[in-house]
């Protein structure tokens, strides 16, 4: 099993090796392509299995063509092949959009004005039929291990401040650690975190002509506060991956400048699996029923070569 040494963001922000502050780059070795994924030992696969009590089995994936209309892309539409009095039927999604519904944003998503994940430049990631960085690793690795879910979305209603899912509302370290103790759990080195900001469920029991304006590319929506603060909450907790029930994680409209845009810290910074749109309004209710917020999560990307995000095949089994 391999042993990382897991420096501190404050150690990451001061590093002195060349390499850009505030990333983790070589931490998981110089040519690491699969980033905070290596957290997932069979270790800690067996710390997922453990949580198994009632063999109760959460998808947490949303409806293939869900968000939609999307304003980022264009939904799928299946295709259905029909054989007349042949024995078979086929179908296709076309267009196939890897990140439309619930999604991981791979390593290949998102770069530093520096460069991808561990330094990879732009060229290499462009190159025709390169892989480098592509989800096909974490396919093959697979996404499993202890996962645990803050359901901030019920602790701001429990609260008497329900976040009214059509503004931009920020989570950050603190609303994210008061969440963890009214749930009194713990969020541990390698765990698959999944923070539940109620957007989905909400966004469902839209109209379809609501639809249409709640999800714009300017529209509001609440999730992760996209600041330094944040960036070390989760580097600090060495969370194996990171997962929300929103459009990108963090709160929307992104904010692309004045450094206040997480994607590219989390993704090319920590080589940070995120991931987003996942459904978590079931998990939620059978945590809720319990007062229990783990589970053995496991996910298993598309093995795509190359490609830039996946589907994540989510479930959390309990
Ligand atoms: C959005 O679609 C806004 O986010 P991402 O590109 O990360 O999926």
């Amino acid at each position: 099993m391999p042993d990382f040494e897991l420096p501190s963001y404050a150690e990451l922000l001061v590093r002195q090796d060349g390499r850009p502050p505030g990333t983790a780059w070589g931490v998981f070795g110089d040519d690491d392509e699969l980033g905070t994924v290596n957290l997932l030992t069979t270790a800690r696969v067996l710390d997922g299995v453990r949580e198994v009590r009632r063999g109760d089995v959460h998808s947490l994936n949303w409806r293939i063509d869900q968000p939609s209309p999307n304003p980022w892309r264009q939904p799928p539409k299946r295709t259905h092949l029909s054989a007349g009095n042949a024995v078979g039927r086929d179908d296709y999604l076309a267009p196939f959009y890897l990140q439309f519904s619930s999604q991981w944003d791979g390593l290949r998503h998102v770069r530093e004005p520096e460069g991808f994940y561990n330094g990879v430049s732009a060229e290499a990631v462009d190159a025709p039929d390169a892989t480098i960085l592509g989800i096909q690793v974490w396919a093959h690795h697979a996404i499993v291990g202890r996962g645990v879910l803050l359901d901030v979305a019920h602790y701001q209603a429990a609260a008497g401040k329900p976040i009214d899912q059509a503004t931009r509302f920020e989570i950050g370290p603190d609303l994210l650690d008061a969440t963890m103790e009214a749930q009194s759990v713990q969020v541990l080195e390698g765990d698959v975190l999944l923070i539940r900001t109620g957007w989905a469920g909400w966004y469902e029991a839209l109209s379809t002509s609501q639809r249409q304006e709640a999800l714009t590319a300017h529209s509001p929506q609440p999730g992760l506060a996209p600041t330094d603060e944040t960036a070390a909450w989760l580097w600090d907790h060495h969370v194996a991956a990171v997962a929300a029930d929103n459009t990108a994680l963090e709160a929307a409209p992104l904010q692309f400048q004045g450094g206040r845009f997480l994607h590219p810290r989390l993704i090319a910074g920590f080589g940070l699996a995120i991931g987003e749109h996942f459904w978590l309004d079931d998990l939620a209710a059978a945590c809720r029923e319990e007062a229990r917020w783990t589970f053995f999560f496991t996910s298993a990307p598309l093995n795509v070569p190359g490609g830039v995000g996946s589907p994540p095949n989510a479930l959390a089994i309990r």
